[in-house]
């Protein structure tokens, strides 16, 4: 198939995911067209020659430029690739704009009808009703898809009751490559944690290894890292630890003055966005997230297939991930003094006991493979395309696929 993918270039999960899933489909034998304002995050180099090639939305300099429109310039992009190219699908990844664009797109493109096809990742859902026209958009949009995917049960759950979306939404959890996000040698480990502060060792005899907490953020507020930051106060009170904190956004700056204000500002580092993030992973003991509310939480599954367990907030996509007690442990949102319980009783388990959590965490992950997601896109493709093909959007048949291992 010639399929054109739509999506935001930055480190946020629903690019990798985007991007990975064009790597996954050309290995398969599809043509993959990214279609993105700048190379997305995660693209690998050398795409060109592996099937999946870029094309850049540019926002054209224009006199009223005060004004851009980023929606009008990435439908412009699609409408002349379908024309060019002749695609069977454009798939866009998040609601708004993308699901918007390509339905302009199709609509304005002579020559071809591609099926569209929209992933919805999480805020595009649950952050879509702030602005009362913004959601009667994604509501339009989604309506107008052949097919319209979610990244986890809750997020499909979430979408049918605040949308009512003229179809069903499919479950395609979202997939790691096991190969690269995988346990570090011990050697590697102790050097990435030698070069972050963090022994692997105890120092002396008798007094525990710090314990390194890793964190990765677009430090958005629905990321709650005040929370986090709460919570490790009180776990630096009964342990030695470190909170390394990847990842860059608007809280940062609050995230550096509450880190100081709780007089935790030695123990807490900010690496900003980092690119080879599985060797950060594959380095901590624990990973940590506290959101609100996630979609999937893609740092929880690959820091899962590193071998490491997880402590998460009850919010949606993680509740799919961890079993509590498994692979690591799930607690409320909003309150840090639990969280902190439940990270300590992890850290302070029996080496055994630990040990089995990082294999456990590492086998669950394992059934979230890049493969399966991919076969399962193209399963929504093919049936998205025979319904563009009727000219039918309305009454579609349920579609239910999972790619991952739900329970
Ligand atoms: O909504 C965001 O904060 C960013 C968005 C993105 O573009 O990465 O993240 C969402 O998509 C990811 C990939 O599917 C999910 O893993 C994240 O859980 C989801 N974020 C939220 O729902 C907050």
């Amino acid at each position: 198939m010639r399929i054109g993918i739509a999506c935001f270039p930055t480190s946020g999960g629903s690019g990798v995911v985007a991007t990975e899933l064009g790597h996954a489909l050309a290995a398969r034998g599809h043509e993959v067209h990214l279609v993105s304002p700048a190379p997305p995050f995660r693209a690998r180099a050398g795409a060109a020659t592996d099937g999946v090639r870029f094309h850049r939305v540019s926002i054209p300099d224009y006199p009223l430029r005060e004004y851009p429109s980023y929606g009008m310039a990435v439908a412009c992009a699609l409408a002349d690739l379908v024309e060019r190219r002749r695609l069977d699908v454009l798939h866009a990844h998040y609601a708004f704009p993308h699901a918007l664009a390509g339905f302009l797109a199709r609509e304005a493109a002579q020559g071809a009808r591609p099926a569209l096809v929209a992933t919805l990742h999480g805020t595009d859902i649950t952050l879509a009703d702030r602005h009362p026209c913004h959601a009667r958009l994604v509501s339009f949009a989604l309506d107008r898809c052949d097919a319209v995917t979610a990244v986890s049960e809750y997020l499909r759950a979430e979408t049918l009751r605040r949308f009512r979306p003229a179809h069903d939404v499919a479950v395609i959890p979202n997939f790691v490559d096991a190969r690269t996000f995988a346990p570090l040698a011990p050697a590697v480990r102790a050097a990435v944690r030698r070069r972050l502060g963090v022994p692997a060792r105890a120092r002396a005899a008798g007094t525990p290894a710090p314990a390194l907490l890793v964190h990765v953020s677009n430090f958005r507020p629905v990321k709650r890292v005040p929370d986090l930051l709460r919570a490790f106060a009180r776990i630096r009170r009964r342990i030695p630890a470190v909170l390394v904190l990847a990842g860059a956004g608007e809280d940062a700056p609050a995230a550096r003055a509450l880190a100081r204000r709780l007089g935790i500002a030695p123990h807490v580092r900010f690496v900003g966005e980092v690119r080879r993030i599985e060797r950060l992973l594959g380095a901590a003991d624990l990973f940590l997230l506290a959101s609100e509310m996630e979609g999937f939480g893609l740092s929880v599954l690959e820091a899962m297939s590193c071998g490491v367990p997880v402590v998460a907030t009850r919010c949606g996509g993680p509740q799919e991930l961890i079993e509590d007690g498994v692979e690591g442990r799930l607690a409320p949102v909003g309150r840090p003094a639990d969280f902190a319980r439940a990270t300590l009783d992890l850290l302070e388990a029996a080496p055994a006991e630990r040990r089995a959590r990082c294999e456990s965490a590492r086998a669950r992950a394992l059934r979230f493979s890049p493969e399966a997601a991919a076969g399962a896109y193209e399963r929504v493709y093919r049936a998205a395309a025979e319904r563009a093909r009727r000219g039918s959007t309305a009454a579609v048949a349920p579609l239910r696929l999972a790619a991952g291992g739900r329970r």
